[in-house]
């Protein structure tokens, strides 16, 4: 049917039919039905050589940074959330990941989950080389209390960088779970990463190198135990809503790098948000920007 500029649905028109015309239809309604979608790499607009240059950029910032410039990795790996190497603020490192940020099919998805007033949150890169533990079950929520909004705060458009299985330490997905608005308990682990959950209510994430694996920020994940020497990566897109503090700060990102993609990714970097204001208080135009999530999810 024709998608009109409804009112009640301030925000979704635009980006509804952007997802028909790239042809990610059918992922939406997997998203809605199960919670995860992978969108396979030849939908996803990239050129062919695009997983294998972000993967490339993303080992040699591996190899170039130590290790314990980043703080989690200054605890043991028992108490961390996830097990491996994570590499955050990725956005300066390389215009690949801005481009990986800038695609169009991870943007509309981007918005269909945030509305079209959604942040950038973070980009970090799970990276795990030699054999791995699993990642415990959790949902990307951090610190949203119980009950999550059905609607979600946060969503994940992740680059998968090689190949994603099962025995190559995968996610591990729990279909369906993001409408249960709750974060897993400590109880809810499945047995093969020591819990009690039946395995059988978790499902691995087969996906190509090139694909992106899109979940919402309610959908309870973990990941496989790898059990393959090859280097398995994803890039961890993190999106949010317009009134959430996004993970990274972006301050710190010169004009000159932003410019050149235009006013969106400026505005998905915070310049136009209608937060962090002085004594001067809020710019009405940024406000304004933000109107359309008063009438739906999707504004
Ligand atoms: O790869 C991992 O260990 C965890 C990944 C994850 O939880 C995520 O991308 O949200
Ligand atoms: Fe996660």
């Amino acid at each position: 049917m024709e998608i009109l500029d409804w009112k009640s649905m301030a925000g979704m028109a635009g980006t509804y039919r952007k997802a028909r015309e790239l042809g990610l239809e059918a992922n939406i309604a997997e998203l809605e039905t199960f919670g995860f979608t992978v969108i396979e790499p030849e939908k996803t607009g990239a050129s062919p050589g695009f997983a294998g240059r972000m993967l490339e950029k993303l080992m040699e910032a591996a190899r170039q940074e130590d290790d314990q410039a980043v703080e989690l990795n200054k605890h043991a790996d028992a108490e961390k959330p996830a097990f491996g190497r994570q590499l955050f603020h990725l956005m300066e490192r390389d215009p690949v990941f801005i481009e990986g940020v800038m695609n169009p099919a991870v943007r509309t998805m981007a918005s269909y989950l945030m509305g079209m007033s959604y942040r950038l949150s973070g980009l970090v890169a799970f990276v795990k080389e030699g054999t791995a533990r699993s990642t415990p079950m959790h949902c990307d929520s951090v610190g949203v209390p119980t009950p999550l909004p059905h609607y979600g705060s946060v969503c994940n458009v992740s680059w998968i960088l090689t190949d994603y299985a099962a025995e190559t330490g995968t996610l591990g997905m729990v279909p369906g779970s993001h409408r249960y608005c709750r974060h897993p308990t400590e109880m809810e682990q499945p047995k093969f990463i020591g819990g009690a959950m039946d395995d059988a209510m978790v499902t691995p994430v087969n996906a190509r190198p090139g694909s992106l694996a899109v979940f919402t920020g309610n959908t309870w994940h973990c990941t496989y135990p790898k059990v393959t020497e090859e280097v398995r990566a994803h890039v961890a897109i993190a999106f949010c809503r317009n009134y959430v503090n996004p993970a990274e700060n972006y301050a710190d990102i010169a004009d000159e790098v932003i410019a050149p993609y235009g006013p969106e990714l400026a505005r998905l970097v915070g310049k136009n948000a209608w937060q962090g204001y002085h004594a001067e208080g809020p710019k009405l135009e940024n406000m304004a920007l933000v109107r359309a999530a008063y009438q739906s999810q999707y504004g």
